[in-house]
């Protein structure tokens, strides 16, 4: 078994939709979904405001190459198309993988250019760990350590208050 964290986020199109859709396709792997967040876009700032959520899942067999399979599943359900010019630009949905854990809670770590883990730029951004703390608050970003700490850093802190919840969209399921 690996349990896995997973950021999703959107600013093109129906972003509410783009997002509800990747919880769907990820199915019973599903373990806790936050709820969702608008963040002013990193690293390009010419670009609609994201919403963004954090998804943790689980799956029995699913290996890390496995999450980032489904995760590029959900991007091309969503009609995502990569821009190579434009690394940070707009998107219908990005499903990156921040960290992943082996059945005995061991972190996978690897430097595979495809697939760093954990995420190589995860205790940077507020978009990921506020979300990820509202669902829990006792996480560790292997490598990083708590990420509760990781919100006091005077970057993420700076970026905090620009991070806003969204109490009227939500990714529970209606069922
Ligand atoms: N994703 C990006 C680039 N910038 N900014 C925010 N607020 N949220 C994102 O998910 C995001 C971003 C590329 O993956
Ligand atoms: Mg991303
Ligand atoms: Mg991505």
């Amino acid at each position: 078994m690996t349990t896995a964290v997973l950021s999703i986020g959107s600013n093109l199109g129906d972003s509410h939709a783009h997002l509800r859709a990747a919880v769907d396709r990820l199915g019973t792997s599903v373990v806790r979904v936050s709820g969702i967040y608008q963040t002013p876009p990193w690293g390009d700032s010419a670009q609609p405001p994201y919403l963004n959520a954090v998804v943790l899942v689980e799956d029995r067999t699913a290996s890390a190459r496995d999450w980032l399979t489904r995760a590029q599943a959900c991007e091309t359900a969503e009609g995502r198309v990569r821009d190579p010019d434009r690394r940070f630009g707009p998107r219908t949905l990005d499903v990156d993988v921040i960290a992943v854990w082996a059945d005995d809670g061991t972190p996978v770590v690897g430097d595979d250019p495809e697939l760093t883990l954990p995420h190589p730029r995860a205790h940077l951004r507020a978009f990921v760990l506020v979300p990820w703390h509202a669902v829990r608050p006792d996480a560790e970003l292997p490598g990083h350590g708590p990420i509760a700490g990781l919100l006091t850093t005077p970057d993420v802190a700076a970026d905090i208050a620009g991070v806003t919840l969204r109490p009227e969209l939500s990714l529970e399921s209606m069922e």
